[in-house]
């Protein structure tokens, strides 16, 4: 068996940039048209909605991918800024995310639709069980920013997503957060 080299990174528990950085993911609104309920306008497309760092390693049976995850906040037409979100393409691989700053929302869904969200804030520390698709949420008014482990080998199915939706909303109703039904899901 070969064996990887112990290391360690510096995290920023403000922001969520890793020293050294290794891997970084920027998502615009352009990448994310078509997941929120309304379209993107041209003049946002190039909108930064949120950053991953990744700590990267071999995608091996055993070992544990982690990464940080800004959210910026605001919202496109009410909805709130959120990431993608993904079923893992092995998809019993479970992920736990440590909250650092912020405020938001974990979605998640299974493959028959059953909805679940949970609360994100500094010092949460969400579960989300293998079978389960996730997105993550920025309510507030700062940057949510959360440190996510999970298996090495889990993989992303983000295709399913980007077809069926997921059952529930997160958007801004006079100001606060509210939960509703997706009328556009086709799970
Ligand atoms: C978390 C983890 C990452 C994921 C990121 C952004 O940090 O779940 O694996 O990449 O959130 O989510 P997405 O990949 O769905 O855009
Ligand atoms: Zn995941």
């Amino acid at each position: 068996m070969s064996l990887l080299t112990p290391f360690t990174t510096m995290l920023d528990l403000a922001d969520g940039v890793l020293t050294p950085q290794r891997k970084l993911v920027e998502r615009t609104l352009g990448d994310m048209d078509g997941m929120y309920a309304v379209s993107v306008p041209e003049s946002r497309r190039n909108e930064v909605v949120y950053r991953v760092s990744e700590i990267p390693v071999p995608p091996a049976e055993g070992n544990l991918l982690s990464s940080t995850t800004t959210i910026e906040p605001g919202t496109l037409e009410g909805e709130y800024h959120m990431t993608k979100g993904h079923f893992h393409a092995k998809i019993d691989r479970a992920e736990i995310y440590l909250t650092l700053a912020g405020e938001g929302r974990l979605v998640m869904a299974t493959e028959d639709g059953e909805p679940a969200v949970e609360p994100m804030g500094r010092g949460t520390i969400s579960y989300v069980p293998g079978g389960w698709a996730h997105r993550s949420v920025n309510v507030g008014a700062e940057p949510l920013v959360f440190l996510a482990a999970f298996p090495a080998d889990a993989g992303y199915d983000y295709e399913t997503i980007e077809e069926q939706g997921f059952p529930v909303l997160v958007l801004e109703r006079n100001g606060a957060p509210e939960v509703v039904p997706n009328p556009r899901y086709r799970g």
